[in-house]
C-alpha cells in the first residue's frame, strides 16, 4: 500500500483542526479546508479560532514547519478526512448538507488510489451515500459500494470520539473504530490512522461504525437523563442529590452520572435523534431521555425565578454560558437556553459571567436586559447566583465570597 504523504482535512473545527495539526506534527503534509475565510486566515497566521488546551502551540508549530496550511478548497491528496458538523433540523431529522457539500468539493480533485474518510458523527447509511454522491460526480471512477475491494477509491467511516477539553490526548490515545465499505477500505484507513493513533484500531463495517458512535452518545444521554430525573425528584423532596449520588456510587455496581442544567453540545444533545430517525417506533427510551434532558433547563429557570421572587431581588447573575466547563462552545448549551428564557420571563436585570468569551453570543446579544460582566461585578451587584457551568474560575472561587448569597447550583460544585 502506498504511503500517505499528503492529506486533506475538511472542516477545521473542534475535531478537524486538532486532527490536522496532529498529522502535520507526524510529518504528513496537511491541507486544511474550511468554508469560513476568517478561520482559514487565522490558521495560516499560526493562530487558532477555538479554545482547546495545547492546540495553539501545536497549530503554530505545524504552520511554521510548512506542514499545515489552510484554504477554502481541497488540494489533491492521498486521503481526505471529512470532519464537518452534522446538525439536526427543527424536525429532529439529521441534516447532511455540510457532509454533502464537503463530498462535492473533493469530487473534482479525486484520483484513483485515494481514500475518503468520514469522521463526522452520521446517521446509519451515510458512508454508503458518500460513495453514491461521488459516483454521480465521477463516472470515470469506481467505488466500493458497487465493486468492493477492487474499487478505484476507498471509502470508510471512522467516528471521532474525542472529548472537547481533552482533544489532543484523546485523538492519539483513544481506541478508534474503523469501518470500511469494503475490507480494503478498512485496512487502508487503519494504515492512515496508525501514523497518529496509539490507541487500538478496532475494525468493523461502515454501518456498524456509524451505529457504534451513535450508541455511545445515546448511552451517555440516557444515563445523564437518569441523573437529571433524580435531581428534579430530590429538589421536590428537599434532598441533596449530589450527596445522594455520591453515596449511591459506593455500591460496587452503581455508577450514576452527574445531574446538570440539561445536556448540551453538538453531540450528545443531537446524535440520539439519528438513532431515533432510523427506528422511530423502537426507541421509546432514547426519546424519553432526550425529553428529560431538554426539560431540565425549564426546571432551572423556575427555580431561579422563584428564588428571586421570594426574596424580592431585581438582579440575578448567571455564571457560565458554554455547554460544559472550561470551553467556549455554546452549541445546544442549556446555560444559554436558561439565560435567554430567564431574561424573557424576569422583570429585572440578568448579569452573565462567561470567562471564556469576550462578548455575548448572537442569540443573547439581541435580547434586552442582559449584561455581560466579570465575576467580581456580578458578586457585588446581586444576591441571586445561578451557577450554570462549572468553569475553573467558579470552582476556584473563595467560598467566603458566597456567604449570604442565594445560590442555585446546577452543577453541584458549591452544594
Ligand atoms: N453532562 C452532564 N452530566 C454528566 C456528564 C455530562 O450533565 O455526568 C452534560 C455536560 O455538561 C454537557 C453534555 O452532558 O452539557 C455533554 O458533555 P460530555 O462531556 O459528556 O460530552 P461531549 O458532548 O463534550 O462529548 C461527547 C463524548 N461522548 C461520550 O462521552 C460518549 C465524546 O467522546 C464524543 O467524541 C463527543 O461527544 C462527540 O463528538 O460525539
Amino acid at each position: 500500500m502506498t504511503e500517505f504523504k499528503k492529506i486533506c482535512v475538511l472542516g477545521l473545527g473542534y475535531v478537524g483542526l486538532p486532527t490536522a495539526a496532529i498529522f502535520a506534527s507526524r510529518g504528513v503534509k496537511v491541507f486544511g479546508v474550511d468554508t469560513d475565510i476568517t478561520t482559514v486566515e487565522t490558521i495560516n497566521m499560526g493562530k487558532i479560532h477555538i479554545v482547546e488546551p495545547g492546540l495553539d502551540s501545536l497549530v503554530n508549530e505545524a504552520v511554521n514547519t510548512g506542514n499545515l496550511s489552510a484554504n477554502s478548497q481541497p488540494e489533491p491528496s492521498d486521503a481526505y478526512i471529512i470532519a464537518v458538523p452534522t446538525p439536526f433540523k427543527k424536525t429532529n431529522k439529521p441534516d447532511l448538507t455540510y457532509i454533502k457539500a464537503a463530498v462535492r468539493s473533493i469530487a473534482p480533485v479525486l484520483q484513483k488510489g485515494e481514500l475518503v474518510i468520514l469522521e463526522s458523527t452520521s446517521p446509519i447509511g451515510t458512508t454508503e451515500k458518500i460513495c453514491q454522491w461521488l459516483a454521480q460526480e465521477r463516472k470515470d471512477l469506481s467505488f466500493p459500494d458497487r465493486v468492493g475491494n477492487n474499487a478505484d477509491i476507498q471509502v470508510s467511516h471512522s467516528p471521532e470520539r474525542v472529548l472537547p477539553g481533552n482533544v489532543l490526548e484523546e485523538i492519539v490515545n483513544n481506541d478508534r473504530v474503523i469501518g470500511g465499505i469494503s475490507q480494503n477500505c478498512t485496512m487502508r484507513t487503519r494504515q492512515l490512522y496508525k501514523l497518529a493513533v496509539e490507541g487500538e484500531c478496532l475494525l468493523t463495517t461502515a454501518a456498524t461504525a456509524e451505529f457504534i458512535k451513535l450508541s455511545e452518545n445515546a448511552y451517555r444521554d440516557v444515563n445523564i437523563a437518569f441523573a437529571n430525573e433524580l435531581s428534579v425528584v430530590a429538589d421536590k423532596i428537599g434532598i441533596n442529590v449530589w450527596q445522594a449520588i455520591e453515596l449511591a456510587n459506593h455500591h460496587p455496581r452503581v455508577n450514576i452520572l452527574q445531574p446538570g442544567p440539561g445536556v448540551g453540545g453538538h453531540c450528545i444533545a443531537v446524535d440520539p435523534w439519528f438513532i431515533v430517525d432510523s427506528a422511530p417506533n423502537n426507541t421509546p427510551l432514547i426519546q424519553s431521555a432526550r425529553k428529560v434532558n431538554d426539560d431540565k433547563p425549564k426546571h432551572v429557570v423556575e427555580k431561579i425565578l422563584a428564588t428571586a421572587e421570594k426574596n424580592s431581588v431585581r438582579t440575578v447573575a448567571c455564571l457560565g454560558l458554554a455547554y460544559k466547563a472550561d470551553i467556549d462552545d455554546f452549541r445546544e448549551s442549556p446555560a444559554l437556553t436558561i439565560t435567554a428564557t430567564l431574561t424573557e420571563r424576569f422583570d429585572g436585570e440578568v448579569l452573565v459571567v462567561e470567562p471564556n468569551s469576550k462578548k455575548l453570543p448572537d442569540t443573547l446579544a439581541k435580547i434586552k436586559g442582559i449584561t455581560l460582566c466579570d465575576l467580581d461585578e456580578a458578586l457585588e451587584k446581586t444576591q441571586v447566583i445561578a451557577l450554570l457551568v462549572d468553569h475553573r474560575e467558579f470552582r476556584e472561587l473563595d467560598r467566603t465570597r458566597l456567604k449570604n448569597k442565594l445560590i442555585i447550583d446546577t452543577r453541584g460544585i458549591w452544594s
